[in-house]
């Protein structure tokens, strides 16, 4: 049986996944205002895939007998002041969410609940992918710099 510790620190993170979705579609929109539908596309996705997360901890939380509790959707940010800055803070955010992962880890690890561990273990590869491709994306941008037809190229790559 999870301690109620645990199922209020999943519910939490549901919130998390379910924001990140909201973060990225922002981001998505900010894009579409530019008519770069590469990268908007590239959002659009992520956002996607935070959602699915989000619900991969509902299917847990419901599947171990506890009750999903959903909370407050914060606003996300609408306005960037360069492509750079929203990578930048997509990275940063990740390295967030990869820091609340390891810390459920850690939860899990010293009540020996061993099957929320194994749960959360997909997410802690994930959470590595996810870094990786927006460094590579923040890479790319670095190496354009102010070149139009880099931007091009890249928004096509996405
Ligand atoms: Fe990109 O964060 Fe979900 O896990």
């Amino acid at each position: 049986m999870m301690s109620k510790k645990m199922l209020d620190a999943l519910n939490n993170h549901l919130n998390e996944e379910v924001y990140s979705s909201y973060l990225y579609l922002s981001m998505a929109a900010y894009f579409e205002d530019k008519n770069l539908k590469g990268f908007a596309g590239w959002f659009r996705i992520q956002s996607q895939e935070e959602y699915m997360h989000g619900m991969k901890f509902y299917g847990f939380i419901n599947q171990t007998g506890g009750k999903v509790n959903l909370k407050a959707i914060a606003a996300p940010k609408t306005n960037w002041k360069s492509i750079m800055e929203v990578f930048e803070e997509t990275l940063a955010h990740e390295k967030h969410i990869t820091a609340l992962i390891d810390k459920l880890v850690g939860q899990a690890m010293q009540e020996k609940d061993y099957a929320t561990n194994n749960f959360l273990q997909w997410f802690v590869n994930e959470q590595v992918e996810e870094v990786a491709n927006v460094e590579e994306i923040i890479n790319k941008l670095e190496m354009i710099g102010d070149n139009k037809g880099g931007l091009y190229m890249l928004d096509r790559e996405l």
